[in-house]
């Protein structure tokens, strides 16, 4: 009988624009590393790597792609930092992941291409422990200063982006999709993220799942 060995766990924070996911990652980050637990952060699109920097410059609005080309970059963008998450993972690490696979797909699908045609570049990508999605009203958004000079800042767009994303949500459970009211105080969204996220750290020793392998 084989024995899983006790790994980290890997959190995910996905939600809307302006909710403050990047603002909360790296709060729980510090956090984490005052508690002297082991901790990667990684946040997609990973802009440093070569197809990263293709996909800068599309956001950008520097260059052209096909939304099918767009879209397979993002999941490649994943793919080539995948074992290093795997690997970090088997080690104790934990590991937090500002957007993932989710807005992959909620962002493709919302342009129009069929959901599960966004889906199955990532199936198989490790999937996460537990997902944070950090939802906010657009008006909370437009008080957060509005949304910024990228391809995708636009108001109809991040619309029909929650739409996919609840879409998305459905499937899975409690435990493993939290959604957390991004609209308080940084201080309290912060302290829901921990009290979800520090009981996680302490070793898992169940498997690492394949993100949507059993609907494949
Ligand atoms: N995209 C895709 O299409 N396909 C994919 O596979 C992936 C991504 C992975 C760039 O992403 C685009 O890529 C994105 C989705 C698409 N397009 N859009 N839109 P990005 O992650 O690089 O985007 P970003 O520039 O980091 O923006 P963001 O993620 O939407 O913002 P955020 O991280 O959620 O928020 P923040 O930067 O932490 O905070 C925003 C502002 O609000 C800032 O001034 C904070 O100080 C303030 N803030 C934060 N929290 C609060 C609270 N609680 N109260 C008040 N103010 C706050
Ligand atoms: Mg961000």
């Amino acid at each position: 009988m084989s024995s899983v060995r006790s790994r980290g766990a890997f959190i995910v924070i996905e939600g809307l624009d302006r909710s403050g996911k990047t603002t909360q990652v790296a709060t729980l980050q510090t956090r984490l590393e005052t508690e002297g637990i082991p901790v990667k952060l990684f946040k997609f699109p990973d802009r440093t790597t070569t197809i990263g920097q293709m996909i800068d410059s599309y956001l950008r609005s520097q260059s052209e792609l096909d939304d099918h080309v767009i879209h397979l970059l993002f999941s490649a963008n994943r793919w080539e930092l995948a074992a290093s998450i795997e690997q970090l993972l088997a080690a104790g690490t934990t590991v937090l992941c500002d957007r993932y696979a989710f807005s992959g797909v909620a962002f493709s699908t919302a342009k129009g291409l069929s959901l599960e045609w966004c889906r199955s570049p990532d199936i198989s990508l490790p999937a996460p422990d537990v997902t944070l999605f950090l939802n906010i009203t657009p008006e909370q958004a437009r008080s957060r200063g509005g949304y910024g000079e990228e391809r995708y800042e636009k108001e109809e767009l991040q619309r029909k982006v929650r739409d996919v994303f609840q879409q998305i949500s459905s499937e899975f459970t409690e435990a493993t999709w939290v959604t957390i009211d991004a609209g308080r105080e940084r201080e309290d969204v912060a302290e829901d993220v921990w009290k979800i996220v520090y009981p996680l750290t302490g070793g898992l020793a169940i498997p690492l799942q394949r993100l949507w392998e059993r609907t494949s």
